[in-house]
């Protein structure tokens, strides 16, 4: 009846049981502040069936946000162990327990944090830098946020029933196949991932249509910002990636639960197949991340130089060089496979070629700032900090990309370092940018500066002290994916370092929470009135904040690059407001829906609960069918009504 699960699965380790009841508290806590409240009706219409992207771009970044701690907590625990876990002493965690919790970290970090605060800003951003309304299909991108949601929430089951995968973020066959592995975690890990990848590729058709057909009249290609471009090039990325993910997965599945054999060698797979098509996802997957980054940058370099950003044309041909480029690199993450030399050298040269139009990206922006006014403000500090980090991580990523180098560095603490100083200084670092900028104008206040700029050096110091001292580590041999070490390694010291580096980042984070929950507080005295609180250059910054609904009373025309600071320099025309009919689409519960079915499905899958899974995936399609099958409802807001809203608006900021 229920497959394998047993009351066995609850039985954990102490630390692991900690961390279930610290989350169900949690979860119960938030349950019970919003039954206090009243606000489950609140909650239910306005957020949890939108569509609007503005909110869905929200629950994207507060679930991210969720996941981070968890990813985070991860982490802490693993700097713990292995500055405790030496000689005689065996630290706080089992060698079997470590493994999960590294498999666990990896996976919630690029997965549920790094996509989820990705996909968010682009939900927040890109239709109104585009002049839109809405994304081109407002249905699908609420289902691809339920299934990202439940991909994320896959994860925390597994905390608390029964183990999560053991086998590293990409679990590679044969260790992930069913002889070596098999109980649940493996299946855990494939169903997460799997449901929350085809909310991934479902937003990847959305904003590809959106950014192609929803530009506000006069925005040419050329003319759009390139937060826009970054987010074209990223969404492009995974239109192309992430099916070979979902098939790289489907045949997994495959072999664990039918006992083919795409990846078991014994039976007349290869498990080398599987390291390729993992990577042939992988690869660009570290560029989806990224590249939305580098957008994030070039919006607001220029703003706080007060200058036109520097090239721009060079800056989205790097930017489409870098998106072809990633998809012929795909080994440089298998060199010691065993492939030829001739085969390794060419990836090695590709991958060192993407150096060319990331270093020409990097001169661009310090060439915005050369001879403009700079603001140092704490986007501007992260900016900075990012340049640094940046720097190191792709300098020693370029070192990484000699395969002779990389045959004596693979697998130490070295890369460790590199490509937490591209997903940490990178990703989180321009993530943090691009929230504290955009922040006032979608929650229409302000984040304190002073605790930003606080939060920034816990940060970045923290950061330095937590991983430079790993390419060292590297270096003297170390290896990833370790739980315990001799003393006479000479290590011992260096991974103490390294914890309580974590320590420093921990308090940034800690500072970061209270400035949230300070400027949440205080909101009525730091409110941006002004729609525009950096003197900014595109249309996102013409709305009100937080933007009204329907985004713009009159859809917007433009006719250059940074048409806001056009109409504020007199190089264009003041707009004129002619109202119209706006049409949105109505809310809708179906996605939620289909989340939950998933979760379902995955859980039920996990633990061969056939029967479950059976009955989830038909309503998943059931559902799905009944959906397509209704008219697109939209609502319509008559122009009057249009007029009146925006003329009260108008005489409150007065
Ligand atoms: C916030 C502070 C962070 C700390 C202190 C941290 C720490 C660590 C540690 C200690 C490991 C294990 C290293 C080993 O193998 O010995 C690790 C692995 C890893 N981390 Fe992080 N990390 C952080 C953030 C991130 C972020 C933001 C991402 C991605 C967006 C990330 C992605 C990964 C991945 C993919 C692995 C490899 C997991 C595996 O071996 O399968 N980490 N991290
Ligand atoms: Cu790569």
């Amino acid at each position: 009846m229920f497959g394998k699960l047993t009351f066995e699965a609850l039985h954990h380790e102490n630390t692991q049981n900690f961390a279930v009841i610290m989350m169900m508290l949690t979860g119960f806590g938030i349950a019970w502040y919003i039954t206090y409240k009243k606000k489950w009706a609140y909650l239910w219409n306005e957020w949890i069936t939108s569509v609007d992207p503005k909110k869905i771009g929200l629950m994207y970044i507060i679930t991210a946000l969720l996941m981070f701690f968890k990813g985070f907590a991860d982490a802490l625990m693993m700097r713990v162990q292995q500055a405790l876990s030496v000689g005689d002493s065996h630290g706080i965690l089992s060698a079997g327990h470590f493994q999960e919790v590294f498999s666990a970290h990896g996976t919630t970090m690029i997965f549920f944090v790094g996509m989820g605060v990705v996909i968010g800003l682009l939900n927040l951003v890109i239709p109104l830098q585009i002049g839109a309304r809405d994304v081109a299909f407002p249905f699908l991108n609420s289902l691809s946020f339920w299934l990202y949601a439940s991909g994320a929430a896959l994860t925390l089951v597994s905390l608390a029933v029964g183990r999560f995968s053991d086998t590293g973020w990409l679990a590679y066959p044969p260790l992930s196949g069913l002889e070596y592995n098999p109980g649940e975690g493996v299946d855990y890990w494939i169903w997460a991932v799997q449901i929350s990848g085809i909310g991934s590729t479902l937003s990847g058709v959305n904003f590809v249509v959106t950014i192609l057909k929803m530009r506000c009249p006069g925005m040419t290609l050329m003319r759009m910002p390139i937060f826009v471009w970054s987010a074209l090039c990223a969404m492009v990325l995974v239109l192309f990636a992430f099916p070979i993910l979902t098939a790289t997965l489907y045949m997994l599945t495959l072999d664990r639960y039918l006992g083919m054999h795409f990846f078991t060698v014994g039976g007349g797979g290869n498990m080398m197949m599987y390291v390729n098509l993992i990577w042939a996802w992988g690869h660009p997957e570290v560029y989806i991340l990224i590249l939305p980054i580098f957008g994030v940058f070039s919006e607001v370099v220029p703003t706080f130089s007060e200058k036109p950003l520097f090239g721009y044309v060079s800056m989205v041909w790097a930017l489409v060089v870098i998106t072809f480029l990633s998809f012929i690199v795909w080994l440089h993450h298998f060199f010691t496979m065993g492939a030829s030399p001739n085969i390794n050298a060419f990836f090695g040269v590709m991958t060192m070629l993407i150096a060319i139009p990331t270093g020409v990206k990097i001169f661009n922006w310090l060439f915005t700032k050369y001879k403009g006014r700079v603001h140092f403000t704490s986007p501007m500090l992260w900016f900075f900090a990012f340049v640094l980090n940046f720097s190191v991580g792709g300098m020693t990523g370029i070192l990484l990309s000699a395969p002779p180098v990389d045959f004596q560095v693979h697998n130490s603490l070295f890369l460790i370092a590199h490509f937490h100083g591209m997903v940490i200084g990178g990703v989180l670092f321009g993530f943090f940018c691009g929230f504290t900028y955009w922040f006032p104008k979608f929650t229409g206040f302000f984040l304190s500066e002073t605790l930003n700029k606080w939060a920034f050096w816990c940060w970045f110091s923290g950061f330095l002290l937590a991983f430079m001292p790993l390419y060292m580590l590297g270096f003297m041999g170390a290896t990833r994916r370790l739980d315990h070490y001799e003393a006479s390694t000479g290590w011992h010291p260096i991974f103490i370092t390294v914890a309580f580096g974590a320590l420093i980042i921990l308090a940034g984070v800690c500072i970061q929470i209270y400035g949230l929950y300070k400027s949440i507080k205080d909101r009525n005295i730091n409110r941006d009135l002004t729609g525009d609180p950096w003197n900014g250059r595109t249309l996102e910054w013409t709305t009100p904040s937080p933007p009204p609904i329907y985004n713009f009373a009159a859809t917007p025309i433009v006719d250059q690059l940074d048409p806001l600071w056009a109409i504020k320099r007199g190089h264009a025309p003041k707009p004129v407001t002619v109202y119209e009919d706006i049409y949105l689409p109505h809310n809708t519960p179906a996605g939620f829906y289909i989340g939950v079915l998933s979760l379902i499905f995955g859980f039920a899958m996990t633990w061969h609960i056939f029967w479950l899974a059976g009955i989830s995936f038909a309503s998943i399609i059931i559902a799905s069918i009944i959906r397509l099958w209704g008219e697109d409802v939209h609502e319509c807001i008559p122009a009057a009504e249009v007029q009146k809203l925006e003329e009260a608006r108008l005489k409150e900021s007065l």
